[in-house]
């Protein structure tokens, strides 16, 4: 019984170990940070398909949620609640615009760039020149990160 369960362990190791590729970030969700107020930190990340995105709040105040219209095609909706961790797994290459609803006009905004960026980033940018002043002017700011 016992080797049974160490077998199934090491098994399971063996499967985390399997996708060791797929990565884990974490986003803070900030009332103050790098940038100034309602922030998230990093603002800007690349990331790999199947990498995860942990974004923890740091106040009970802020959430994350994709931004419709500024996420690969084929994204479902996707938002964490208020005050909660939320996770958000990268199952496409594109550009993903998170945004954090109750601080969007106050510019709380995040690029995520996954994989190859390319063949998504025209239509991505015309969404974002239809953001509220502030989100836009940091999304674009990230979107210079990209090079
Ligand atoms: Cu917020």
């Amino acid at each position: 019984m016992t080797t049974r369960r160490a077998l199934l362990t090491a098994a399971a190791g063996w499967g985390l170990g399997g996708a060791s590729a797929a990565r884990v970030h974490r986003v803070q969700m900030l009332n103050r940070g790098p940038g100034g107020a309602m922030v998230f930190d990093p603002a800007f990340l690349r990331a790999e398909i199947g990498d995860l995105v942990r974004f923890v709040p740091t106040d009970p105040g802020h959430n994350a949620e994709v931004i419709v219209g500024l996420a690969p095609t084929g994204t479902p909706p996707t938002r964490g609640a208020m005050g909660a961790v939320f996770d958000l797994r990268l199952e496409r290459p594109g550009l993903y615009g998170v945004k954090c609803a109750p601080h969007f006009g106050m510019g709380m905004v995040a690029l995520i760039a996954v994989g190859d960026v390319r063949a998504s980033r025209s239509g991505f940018e015309a969404g974002v020149a239809r953001l509220p002043g502030l989100a836009r002017r940091r999304m674009i700011e990230a979107l210079t990160r990209l090079g």
